[in-house]
């Protein structure tokens, strides 16, 4: 059957659900928070990522329906988070500059998103799908978001589409360094000196920064020890799992 085909029965099923991966502090290991990642349920435990069928969604229009479905799980899944993890812990969602700006698209997610549960520790990661349009962003877009206290992400820092400078220009409470720079980086000099770049830019504009995909451990002690990243994201730690794993997950101590 077709892709469009399957994600339409899908949809109707309501086989989309969310993810959640720790962001841990990696001075002391503790639980930072989550990022919420979309996944389809194409079988018994088996779960398909984004992307397979991300660009597909988002070309017949059907990205939007399938993102508010997972958040709305998400939603009824947040007295079992709170419960579990506390009050303190962020989640983050993952939204495209061309969401951003859809006023209604943003409307109807911050309407979902408004319980008091999540009061001043949502976060929006922008992963870019087209260039971020700064100028809108910044005089309407964000302070929107700051009236509902919601906290911005630069996703995939160092390698998006957005003119650099203009993107460490605004106001964010953090930056998501890619996963391309992390991988090998205490082996690669060239690596090592564009995430101290960004550490400094970061610090400067007092947002943290977030190490992605973190999976070797001679990579986690290179960070630790010698870069100013505040937290890490990657299988080395946890990879993405669904709520039910994730309620009986014992986090080591890093
Ligand atoms: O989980 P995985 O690494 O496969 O995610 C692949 C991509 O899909 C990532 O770039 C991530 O930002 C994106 N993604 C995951 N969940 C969502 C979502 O709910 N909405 C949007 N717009 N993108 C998502
Ligand atoms: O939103 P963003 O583009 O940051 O998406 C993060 C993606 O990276 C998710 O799809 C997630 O499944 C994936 N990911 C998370 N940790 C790791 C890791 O340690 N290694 C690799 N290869 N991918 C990871
Ligand atoms: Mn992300
Ligand atoms: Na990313």
């Amino acid at each position: 059957m077709e892709l469009e085909t399957r994600l339409h029965d899908a949809i109707e099923r309501e086989d989309f659900v969310p993810f959640f991966q720790p962001k841990i502090d990696i001075r002391n290991g503790a639980l930072h928070g989550f990022e919420v990642l979309l996944r389809w349920r194409t079988g018994e435990a088996e779960y398909t990522a984004p992307g397979a069928f991300l660009s597909t969604a988002e070309e017949q229009g059907l990205l939007d329906r399938i993102m508010f479905q997972a958040v709305r799980k998400l939603v009824d899944d947040l007295p079992l988070l709170t419960g579990r993890f506390g009050r303190k812990v962020k989640l983050s969602i993952n939204v495209t500059p061309t969401q951003l700006k859809d006023r209604e698209f943003m409307k109807r997610l911050l309407a979902l998103l408004s319980s008091a549960e999540l009061r001043g520790r949502l976060v929006l990661e922008i992963t870019e799908d087209e260039a971020l349009d700064v100028e809108l962003f910044r005089t309407h877009i964000q302070p929107e978001l700051a009236r509902n206290e919601i906290l911005v992400s630069i996703d995939d820092f160092g390698t998006g589409y957005s003119n650099l400078a203009q993107l460490a220009a605004l106001e964010a409470y953090e930056l998501k360094i890619d996963r391309a720079l992390i991988a090998g980086i205490h082996r690669d000099p060239a690596k090592q000196q564009i995430v101290s770049m960004i550490c400094a830019i970061a610090r400067n504009a007092g947002e943290k920064t977030v190490a992605e995909g973190v999976e070797d451990p001679e990579d986690l002690d290179f960070l630790r020890h010698h870069t100013a990243v505040d937290m890490v994201q990657g299988y080395i730690f946890a990879r993405p799992m669904p709520l039910a794993d994730l309620l009986v997950y014992r986090f080591p101590d890093a």
